[in-house]
């Protein structure tokens, strides 16, 4: 795989480096993205109907089971490639700071370490929707739920008030400090690569422009066209499982 000249000499002579991820990094893992996972049973649900606050008190057990359906697959899946190439250019960078808007714990599996910024919080979080203490999963990975997916929430031992997942819903704050923090680094970072998101969810997409606004080299990995492609100075089209380690192989031997 070729890649341009002047994309590796940015890469090379980077300090500080962002990876601004989306579902599309866990795709070949087997995870459907955000998009996908409103096909089959979920098509007759709009996406910021399912992830939302009014979603879930108009039917927990739909909005439950879904998460449900995206958790066991979140359990069952391995991190891919793209993951642990993602984890290896930390080690060829001064710097490297890694902001996703998954709510999988794939990148933390590939060896990214445990300061990585999730926009969108975590589907391994759950809490009581009334009063938000920590509910804990029971151990193991759920069978494949039945029919049409829908599961009744389990109860807060505390308050009685049913259990949410401990993801950022549609017109739900970002956790305060990293929305912060992922604007602190793509205002520092001299590259930012964006890899598998649409680029259509707010603020979060707002960051390769932030990058981009104060002179970051913007890298698109995508298969298809985005919101971004205007904004990225590089548009590497393809499946990050593929392009990105093949980049860091050829990073790995580049001299300027
Ligand atoms: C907020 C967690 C303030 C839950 C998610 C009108 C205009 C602009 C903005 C708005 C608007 N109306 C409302 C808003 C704000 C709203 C928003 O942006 N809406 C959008 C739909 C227009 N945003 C919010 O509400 C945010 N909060 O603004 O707070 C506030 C506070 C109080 C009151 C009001 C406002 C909160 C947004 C967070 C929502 N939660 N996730 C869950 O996961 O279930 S967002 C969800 O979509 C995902 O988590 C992800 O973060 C996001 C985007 O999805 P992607 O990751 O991009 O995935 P997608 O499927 O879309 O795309 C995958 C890509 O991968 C594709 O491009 C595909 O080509 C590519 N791909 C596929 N295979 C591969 C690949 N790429 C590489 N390799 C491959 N192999
Ligand atoms: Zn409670």
């Amino acid at each position: 795989m070729i890649f341009d000249g002047s994309l590796l000499t940015h890469l090379h002579n980077a300090r500080h480096i962002v990876v601004f991820t989306g579902a599309g990094v866990s795709a070949e893992s087997g995870i459907p993205t955000f998009r996908d996972a409103q096909t089959g049973l979920w098509t007759h649900h709009d996406a910021t109907d399912l992830a939302s606050p009014q979603g879930f008190q108009r039917d927990p057990a739909l909005v439950w089971g879904w998460y449900e359906w995206r958790r066991m697959k979140v359990l069952r899946a391995e991190p891919n490639p793209a993951h642990l190439a993602i984890a290896d250019l930390a080690g060829q960078v001064e710097r490297l700071t890694l902001v996703t808007q998954n709510v999988d714990d794939l990148h933390e599996r590939a060896g990214s370490g445990d300061d990585i910024i999730h926009l969108h919080g975590s589907i391994h979080q759950p809490r009581c929707f009334a009063c938000a203490r920590p509910y804990a999963y029971p151990a193991g990975i759920p069978d494949e739920p039945e029919g049409g997916r829908r599961i009744e929430p389990p109860r807060c031992s505390h308050c009685n008030g049913r259990i949410r997942p401990g993801v950022v819903w549609f017109n739900e704050s970002l956790p305060e400090g990293a929305w912060a923090k992922a604007k602190q680094a793509g205002g520092d970072c001299d590259v930012l690569f964006s890899v598998g998101t649409s680029s259509l969810v707010w603020p979060a997409a707002l960051l390769p422009g932030i990058a981009a606004q104060r002179g970051a080299t913007v890298i698109q990995v995508n298969p298809d066209e985005t919101d971004l492609d205007d904004v990225a100075h590089y548009n590497l089209r393809g499946k990050a499982g593929e392009l990105l380690p093949a980049l860091l192989d050829v990073l790995r031997k580049f001299v300027p």
